[in-house]
């Protein structure tokens, strides 16, 4: 993105509408960036039209021109009017440009006379309307100065968040005005779906640039899934760490008096979640004035809720019934040989008595640990699955992205969360393996690492599958 740059071949898209709806929003979602231009809740906030350039690889695709707010559309309707009756064989078109090199820098109507100017420049105007509002008279004349300009009008709907009335309300007033290529984007919790579509409504008013605009829409949808699966990949990651994690109870007695055993295990995992939340807002691109845009429980770069602070379990509707029954509040820790360990005590004996090398390398901990009545300790079911659901709830947040709001909002992602299938079969298939903890290439390349792995990864995406052309 650069914010200049030859306008020759470029598409110039003017972005325009009544003052206060969103306009500067949806640009900064557009951009992806929360650095374009300035945003609050309030009238005339943005003063002068600014530019912004949408490029792919290098190649500029598009322009975007932020415009101020139109306030007064009345008086500059009457004015039109009025030189209309002077011009009388002008069009209406004509008549916008004459009023354009006559408005004086004092003009009442300067900051009118800067939207149209602009708009007279553009290819496609991108007419955003906050759907809450009612149709009202004000509208009416704001589409009749825009249609004289003779430019093609996308209507972008904003704030449609728990609005459907109202967007059928307004839909059936621009059919009266023959506009019926409406679209729905939500400038806060938008989709990349519904940026695509707004593309290709854009491209098909603007057949010239379809072969550009395809091209900024296959390398969105690329990166948009690269991201995804990055996503995914990374809380796979911490999840595979955790549960590969195991303590020794003799290294935990040996280490009382400094940090108990639970404190170290509590420690790990509090790190590993901590290290991953970094990642993830970082793969997103996510500052923190997006955090809280987001309404995302975090505050620097910290999850406000410890993963082992009481009712966590009950936070991510986890049954906590059950788990309280048992005594099990997460972060309890678990014995390794109560955790699923196929490899009992005996056969572990076994095992060494008629073992070769590789086999000892493999379970050697658990057959030393058999043989010296060692135990070991590792991270319970309920933190696995606190952390895995905080985890694709943040994902979720993160894909449904917006750089419009100055505030934070509540905009809660619909509760999609649940365990992967075979959830217990993975993390007891994870226990027995401590080695894959870290990543390494005898890991990575291992078939039964590789499958769980990809099981896990298409588990947390599979609600949020990546869009493909
Ligand atoms: N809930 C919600 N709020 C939004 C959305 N889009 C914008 N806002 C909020 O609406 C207010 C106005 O947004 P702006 O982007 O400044 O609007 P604008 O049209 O550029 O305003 P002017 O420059 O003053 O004409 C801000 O408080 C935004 O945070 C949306 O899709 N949903
Ligand atoms: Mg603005």
């Amino acid at each position: 993105m650069n914010m200049s740059g030859s306008t020759h071949t470029i598409l110039n898209i003017a972005v325009v509408g009544h003052t206060n709806t969103g306009k500067t929003s949806l640009i900064r979602t557009m951009l992806r960036t929360s650095e374009f231009g300035k945003i609050e809740d309030a009238a005339g906030t943005t003063r002068h039209v600014e530019q912004a350039t949408i490029s792919v690889d290098g190649a500029p695709v598009l322009n975007l021109h932020d415009t101020p707010g139109l306030e007064d559309a009345h008086t500059l309707y009457t004015h039109l009017e009025q030189m209309e009756a002077v011009f009388k064989s002008a069009t209406p078109v004509k008549i916008l440009e004459t009023f354009i090199e006559n408005v004086s820098a004092q003009d009442p109507l300067e900051q009118e006379a800067k939207v149209i100017r602009q708009v007279l420049r553009s290819d496609v105007l991108l007419y955003v309307i906050d759907v809450r509002e009612p149709f009202l008279e004000k509208y009416r004349i704001e589409l009749e100065i825009l249609t004289r300009s003779t430019k093609p009008i996308i209507p972008v709907f904003n704030f449609i968040a728990g609005h459907n009335q109202e967007l059928a309300y307004w839909r059936e007033q621009l059919a009266v005005y023959n506009i019926h290529a409406t679209l729905e984007f939500d400038t806060v919790a938008f989709t990349f779906e519904a940026e695509k579509r707004l593309y290709q409504k854009i491209q098909t008013l603007a057949e010239v640039h379809y072969e550009k605009l395809q091209h900024l829409i296959d390398y969105r949808a690329k990166v948009w899934e690269e991201l995804c699966f990055s996503g995914a990949k990374r809380i796979t990651e911490l999840i595979v760490s955790v549960a590969c994690y195991r303590e020794s109870k003799k290294q935990q007695q040996n280490q009382a008096g400094h940090l108990d055993g639970e404190g170290h295990m509590h420690e790990y995992v509090r790190k590993a979640e901590q290290r991953c939340l970094k990642d993830l807002l970082s793969i997103f691109n996510f500052s923190e004035k997006d955090v809280a845009i987001q309404n995302i429980p975090v505050s620097d770069g910290q999850w406000q809720l410890d993963i082992f602070a009481p009712g966590i379990l009950k936070t991510y509707g986890l049954d906590v019934g059950s788990a309280a029954a048992k005594g099990a509040a997460a972060g309890a820790g678990i014995d390794l040989m109560v955790g699923g360990l196929s490899l009992g005590a005996a056969s572990a004996l076994g095992a060494l008595a008629g073992a070769g090398w590789s086999t000892f390398k493999r379970y050697g901990d658990e057959i030393r640990a058999a043989v010296q009545g060692e135990t070991w300790s590792c991270v319970d079911d309920n933190t696995l699955q606190v952390l895995y659901l905080r985890q694709k709830n943040l994902l979720e947040k993160l894909i449904h992205r917006g750089h419009a709001a100055c505030d934070a909002m509540q905009i809660e992602v619909s509760e999609k969360s649940r365990l992967p299938d075979d959830w217990p079969n993975h993390i007891s298939t994870l226990r027995q393996n401590p080695l894959w903890r870290m990543p390494s290439a005898s890991r990575n390349t291992d078939e039964q690492y590789q499958m769980l792995e990809s099981k896990l990864i298409a588990a947390i995406l599979n609600s949020e599958a990546p869009i493909k052309n």
